[in-house]
């Protein structure tokens, strides 16, 4: 053996020494728990961050009045002589939405874009004598605002004469999806709906082949149908989500326009197959296309909507169709931004912020960085109370708590929400104000709000107990809020 000279042989143990503890302090560094699969995609976990979307109908039924065009209009009568897509993008911004999706093409066949393939589009239109494109300006005034775009592309076509040949009208389909991806540049949802009227002639489309093309000329794009592949239709167009509502499913049950699914698409599946989430389409009037006699709902009723849409675990996307002039109607635009108003109203003051937090038990004792400070601050996904792993037994009592500190709360809003870029876990869980239990709930997902059908509660002490979840239920953010707008009429029913 080579004995080392003594000034080296120290170095190196004391290196060594130094080295080891470096490990072993950061192997005492507590790791985020193990993900419970299913979970989002990227481009899944942006998309419901938006929590609003805006859906615009648009074409030749703005100009007849029709709600589904027969595909016998003339081009001719599509003419929005003061159309101003900037003037779109303005009401969204201001509404605090961040994706817009336009009708490239409904049911009837017109296409907004001139369409190398059918003469049934802008290009036969009188406006601008035909050399227009309102795909174009909608995504070049979306792109100047930094607002992402999304486009629908009607698969019932009353209008084409391939419709009901399998092959001939799939590749005419297939050909339009690949003008729309390649010359409109990035689209973050593509929008493929399963109506078609009972007696419209029957065919088949190639699902299979049209989801493959659109993620192979965008892969970060999400497919909207009544069956995923990234985001689910919500079951419903009046805008609402079960109280229970998993963003997990079994793709395998789905298929496109069958109606016998709609009560499942409603609540999702515990089996935990695949995570498809929600999303809960409206219109902001009755109808989807702009009709002269029809108006906004009211605020209250949008505000109903949210929390039954956005407040259970999905996206919003609400309509507000253009009207012939080629503009959002002024009475839209105020009432949109009337909600972002009571929005920002109800959700900008969160009261459990200047509570004191505690909770049952928190991941790796007081300095883990799980502890239940992390549910108050900005961060909605990557943040959050943990409890330790010895309540994983599912037994134990898991609560977090906030405790008022300088004298009483006062709340008719509780807002949860899950850490779920790590999985959806919670099944059930309770709310209690100063020891008398207020909500009982299901599911909770990103994000869930209670409205409590008993008005205003007083209290200095509200705990949330999590009593069944699959895992370690990890909570990345609380609210109380004061809903100034909200009026109950049954003051004594649990929500
Ligand atoms: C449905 C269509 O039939 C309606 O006209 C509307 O476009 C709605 C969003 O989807 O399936």
């Amino acid at each position: 053996m080579v004995k080392l000279p003594h000034a080296l042989s120290l170095t190196t143990l004391v290196s060594h020494l130094l080295f080891t503890l470096a490990i072993s302090t950061r192997e005492r560094v507590p790791t985020p728990p193990l993900p419970i699969l299913p979970l989002p995609s990227y481009s899944q976990l942006k998309w419901q961050q938006r929590q609003i979307i805006m859906f615009l109908h648009f074409g030749v039924n703005t100009f007849t009045g029709l709600e589904r065009g027969t595909g016998l209009e003339d081009p001719a009568i599509f003419n929005p002589v003061s159309l101003n897509t900037s003037q779109w993008v303005s009401a969204a911004v201001d509404a605090g939405i961040s994706l817009m999706i336009l009708t490239a093409k409904h049911h009837d066949g017109f296409c907004l874009w001139p369409s190398k393939y059918t003469d049934h589009s802008v290009e036969s239109s009188r406006w601008k004598g035909g050399k227009g494109d309102v795909v174009r300006e909608f995504v070049d005034a979306a792109k100047a605002r930094g607002v992402d775009a999304g486009l629908y592309l009607s698969p019932w076509d009353r209008h084409e004469p391939r419709y009901g040949q399998n092959l001939k009208y799939n590749e005419y389909y297939l050909a339009q999806l690949q003008e729309l991806l390649t010359k409109y540049g990035s689209m973050r949802e593509i929008w493929f709906d399963g109506f078609k009227n009972a007696s419209a002639v029957n065919m088949t489309y190639y699902f299979t082949e049209w989801f493959s093309m659109v993620k192979e000329l965008q892969s970060s794009i999400n497919i909207f149908s009544d069956a995923g592949p990234d985001v689910r239709w919500v079951g419903n167009e009046d805008g609402f989500a079960g109280t229970t509502c998993r963003a997990t499913i079994n793709k395998s049950s789905l298929s496109i326009g069958n109606a016998s699914i709609e009560g499942y698409l409603n609540i999702g599946d515990p089996r935990r197959t695949d995570y498809l989430p929600a999303e809960c389409d409206l219109s902001i009037r009755e109808g989807w296309f702009w009709h002269k006699s029809q108006s906004p709902k009211k605020l209250s009723k949008l505000l109903q909507i949210y929390y039954k849409s956005v407040g259970r675990n999905c996206v919003l996307l609400l309509n507000v169709p253009p009207n012939t002039t080629g503009l959002v109607s002024e009475t839209d635009v105020h009432r949109l931004k009337e909600l972002r108003n009571a929005l920002d109203t109800i959700f900008s003051v969160n009261l459990a912020e200047k509570c004191s937090m505690k909770a049952s038990s928190r991941r790796g004792g007081k300095d883990g960085g799980f502890g239940p400070e992390n549910v108050l601050d900005g961060d909605h996904l990557w943040t959050y109370w943990a409890p330790g792993d010895e309540e994983d037994a599912g037994e134990v009592d898991q609560w977090i708590e906030m405790r008022g500190t300088d004298g009483g709360l006062r709340f008719n809003v509780v807002r949860i929400q899950e850490a779920v870029g790590l999985g959806q876990r919670i099944k059930r869980h309770e709310i209690y104000v100063d020891g008398k239990k207020i909500v009982q709930g299901t599911t909770v997902g990103y994000k869930r709000l209670h409205r409590l059908k008993g008005g205003v509660v007083h209290g200095s002490v509200v705990r949330v107990r999590i009593t069944e979840s699959k895992g370690l239920p990890l909570i990345s953010s609380i609210g109380l809020h004061l809903d100034p707008f909200w009026q109950p009429k049954d003051r004594k029913s649990l929500d």
